[in-house]
């Protein structure tokens, strides 16, 4: 007789292939034993220790989609489950891993040459070396094809110029993805430029009220040069920059999920220890459909991301699909961490009960990869539904 399993209550497990279940549990221990502990300090200090990312690579959660190259090439939906458990932890820890493996290695892998892979694609899988993506600029967020950061060239290579900001792994990272508008042509081109180079500079943005276990920068350059092989032959057209988006959205769907199932499990112990007018909160029916609810987005939010992974692994994903689950997973998981915050009353107050920190990030992961439910992914889903444009 079927059994209902509420923490998996439209069953994902048997959707899941073998590998899929060991590389969701391998994940699933290192969170739990390794990030969990660490997780509070880090968000009250706002230090992103690098030995987190090296030890993210040693058990293979960095680029695990590539093949080759010291990478695993496990499924789009093992990528899926990484960042579910990973963001159960926290939001930032996964940003820091999704940028590395969707916004740095995937651009290196899928745009970068030969001599470009082998230079830096292991060494970022154990995390050796650390990456971030330059898209965003001061003035240019949601609308990047108006940046103003130029490459011009040069003899024996480019000349960089320009600044980006709320850049993700900036302040440490060993290589930065540029995204910049080539003088000679007008097109948007990827360059990877190295640390240390004349002209670069990557200060910290600090006292962040949200992803602070991650650490985000800016990245300044002052007339930088760098050799021709800075560039990425692949990457032209600003088509590059968002397929690479494509990726992150699709794992940050997956992740906030995650981040609702901690903040339900966390609201779930709590209504069941807490008593009030002699009762256990968990026996109030307004309590339960706090609970119903969030639930329920879960489940719904997780067969449409596993939905996806699967399309996205036959090869017929369509960025409008990635867009459906980034924006309505987003959108959820905000909302519904915010009400499953009431239920732990004054205590909430306290970093101890983490949905307060989650609630913060949420916020953000609706910002960040296209802005808010109301807004850039609608846009983009209300372009393919009417073929009107409604961006500017
Ligand atoms: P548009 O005219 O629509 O397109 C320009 C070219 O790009 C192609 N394209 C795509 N290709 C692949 N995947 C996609 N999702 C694509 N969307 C568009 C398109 O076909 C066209 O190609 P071609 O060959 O015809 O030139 O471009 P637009 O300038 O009108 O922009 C549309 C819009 C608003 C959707 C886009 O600008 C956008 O997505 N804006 C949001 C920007 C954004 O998400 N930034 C994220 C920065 S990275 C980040 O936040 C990392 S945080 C990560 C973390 O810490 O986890
Ligand atoms: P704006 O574009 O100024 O938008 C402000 C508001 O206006 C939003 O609500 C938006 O939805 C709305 N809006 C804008 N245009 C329209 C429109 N046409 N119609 C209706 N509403 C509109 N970027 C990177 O390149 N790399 C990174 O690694 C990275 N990491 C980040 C990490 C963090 C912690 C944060 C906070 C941001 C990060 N970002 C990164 C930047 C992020 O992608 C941008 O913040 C995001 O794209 C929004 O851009 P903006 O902040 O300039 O907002």
């Amino acid at each position: 007789k079927p059994v209902f399993h509420w923490e998996d209550p439209l069953d994902i497990e048997s959707q899941l292939s073998e590998d899929e279940i060991a590389i969701r549990d391998t994940a699933r221990d290192f969170c739990r034993e390794y990030l969990a502990p660490r997780v509070l300090e880090a968000n009250r200090t706002e230090e992103l220790d690098k030995s987190t990312i090296s030890a993210m690579g040693a058990v293979g959660l960095l680029g695990p989609t590539i093949q080759g190259y010291g990478c695993a090439g496990v499924s789009s939906v093992a990528y899926g489950l990484i960042s579910r458990e990973i963001e159960s932890i926290d939001s930032g820890y996964r940003s820091t891993a999704s940028v590395q493996s969707s916004l740095v290695m995937h651009p290196i892998y899928a745009f970068g040459t030969e001599a470009q892979r082998e230079k830096y694609l292991a060494a970022l899988a154990k995390g050796e070396l650390i990456g971030s993506f330059g898209l965003t600029e001061p003035n240019h967020g949601s609308d990047p094809a108006s940046m103003e950061t130029t490459a011009e060239e040069t003899d024996g290579g480019f000349v960089l110029h320009g600044s980006k900001t709320w850049i993700s792994n900036s302040p440490i990272a060993d290589i930065h993805i540029i995204w910049a508008r080539c003088k000679w042509d007008g097109k948007v081109r990827g360059f990877i430029l190295e640390k240390g180079v004349q002209g670069l500079s990557t200060p910290k943005i600090k006292n962040k009220a949200a992803l602070r276990v991650s650490t985000t920068g800016s990245i300044f350059m002052d007339r930088v040069k760098v050799p021709h092989d800075a560039l990425m032959p692949g990457a032209v057209g600003l088509g590059a920059a968002f397929s690479c988006l494509n990726n992150a959205r699709y794992g940050i769907s997956w992740g906030v999920m995650g981040a609702l199932e901690a903040c339900l499990s966390q609201a779930r112990e709590y209504a069941l220890e807490r008593h009030q007018f002699k009762k256990p909160l968990a026996s109030f029916q307004l309590v339960q459909k706090k609970l119903a609810d969030a639930h329920t987005e879960i489940a719904l939010g997780l067969q449409a991301s596993l939905r996806v992974g699967r399309l996205k692994d036959e090869g017929r994903l369509v960025a409008e699909m990635v867009s459906i689950v980034k924006r309505n997973n987003c959108g959820k998981a905000l909302h519904h961490a915010r009400v499953l915050w009431d239920i732990i009353g004054g205590n909430a107050a306290s970093d101890e009960y983490h949905i307060g920190r989650h609630v913060a990030n949420l916020q953000i992961t609706n910002t960040y990869e296209g802005t808010f439910a109301q807004d850039i992914h609608t846009l983009i889903l209300g372009r393919a539904i009417t073929g009107i444009q409604a961006f500017a």
